[in-house]
């Protein structure tokens, strides 16, 4: 079976991880968000690809989520001494290595997609990991801070602000003139089923979706696409989904991540148990919806999700 997932970082490696285990078979590729990616020190740093990567690899930093596993931070403390910031983004010394690889490789010329097989081919990760595009993609979010609006780097407003303010407006800068990355429509053209992970609905599927041609393919491919809920209890499980949702104009709930995606593009939905009453109004518009444990505690949790999601998939096709 082949399966295409489009995967931002934490929810998106660690469904992928319940998917390998729960059909160990399967032929995947990952369409990885490249819209957090950011340059520092020089280097071109792509945290939800190397987070996919690094989960799926066996070097994640568990608790974290993101970062490498035994990490130490003697590099960025060693730039901090000579004043050379920022300070506020955790850059560990074994997560140096992977950007000094591929920004090198970058600048000798090979597309973003050849550098993250290159990396892979380290990692085994079992996936076939592509970023959604090799051109260059950045989100923006609009603020206002002291009665002053800005636009600053998504990283930013996440890793330093903790999206404390409001997000205005988010803009995935550059998307509009992106192109796939080669195998990007090849892969959804080829997949038996297209699967959402409960990743963001705006920074990670949203900025994947924005790339010119991949809405238009999921669409065109004509296989059950399928979504699991990143919003449990009208709340994001981690992370600032219900900030960048408001920044789109969408209520931070199972039931309108589903209509925002909406069923031009869905085709199944799960929500988790607890927002079951959601599972009537999602059908009302026109895409199946199952009501299913989605916390992932462990592998076997998100195993079992990810069987549900095939499940469903089999009852839209
Ligand atoms: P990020 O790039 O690291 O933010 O990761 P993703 O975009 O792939 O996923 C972020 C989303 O995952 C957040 O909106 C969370 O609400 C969601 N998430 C994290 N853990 C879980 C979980 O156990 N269950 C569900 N349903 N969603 C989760
Ligand atoms: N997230 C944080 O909350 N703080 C950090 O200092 C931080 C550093 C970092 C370094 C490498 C990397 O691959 C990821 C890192 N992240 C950090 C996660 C990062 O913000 C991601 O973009 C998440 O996917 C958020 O969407
Ligand atoms: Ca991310």
């Amino acid at each position: 079976m082949r399966i295409v997932v489009l995967a931002g970082g934490i929810g998106g490696a660690r469904f992928l991880r319940g998917l390998q285990r729960a059909v160990p078979d399967a032929d995947i590729t990952v369409i990885g968000n490249t819209g957090d990616d950011i340059h520092l020190f020089g280097l071109k740093v792509c945290p939800d690809l190397d987070t996919v990567m690094y989960t799926l690899g066996g070097g994640i930093n568990e608790e974290q989520g993101w970062g490498r596993t035994d990490e130490t931070f003697h590099l960025k403390e060693e730039l901090a001494a000579y004043g050379v910031g920022p300070e506020w983004f955790g850059l560990g010394d074994r997560d140096f290595a992977t950007h000094i690889v591929r920004t090198q490789m970058l600048s000798a010329g090979y597309p973003l997609s050849a550098v993250t097989e290159a990396l892979c081919d380290r990692w085994k990760p079992g996936v076939r990991l592509i970023p959604m595009s090799d051109d260059r993609v950045e989100t923006h979010v609009a603020v206002e801070i002291d009665g002053q609006r800005k636009v600053i780097h998504f990283q930013e407003y996440w890793v330093r602000l903790r999206a404390s303010v409001p997000a205005e407006a988010v803009v995935p800068v550059g998307a509009e003139q992106a192109k796939p990355a080669p195998g990007v429509l090849e892969a959804l053209a080829e997949a038996d089923v297209i699967l959402f992970p409960p990743s963001n609905p705006v920074v990670s599927i949203g900025t994947i979706l924005a790339v010119p041609g991949i809405r238009e393919a999921i669409a065109d491919a004509g296989v059950p696409v399928v979504g699991l809920s990143p919003i449990i209890s009208d709340a994001p499980v981690r992370g600032m989904a219900d900030k960048v949702l408001a920044a789109v104009g969408v209520e931070s709930t199972a039931t309108a991540v589903a209509e925002h995606y909406g069923s031009g593009l869905l085709d199944g939905w799960l929500v988790d148990t607890v927002d079951a009453s959601a599972v009537e109004r999602v059908e009302a518009a026109g895409i199946r919806c199952r009501a299913v444990p989605l916390m992932m505690s462990d592998l076997d949790t998100a195993a079992q999700m990810a069987r549900e999601a095939l499940t469903l998939a089999e009852e839209v096709r």
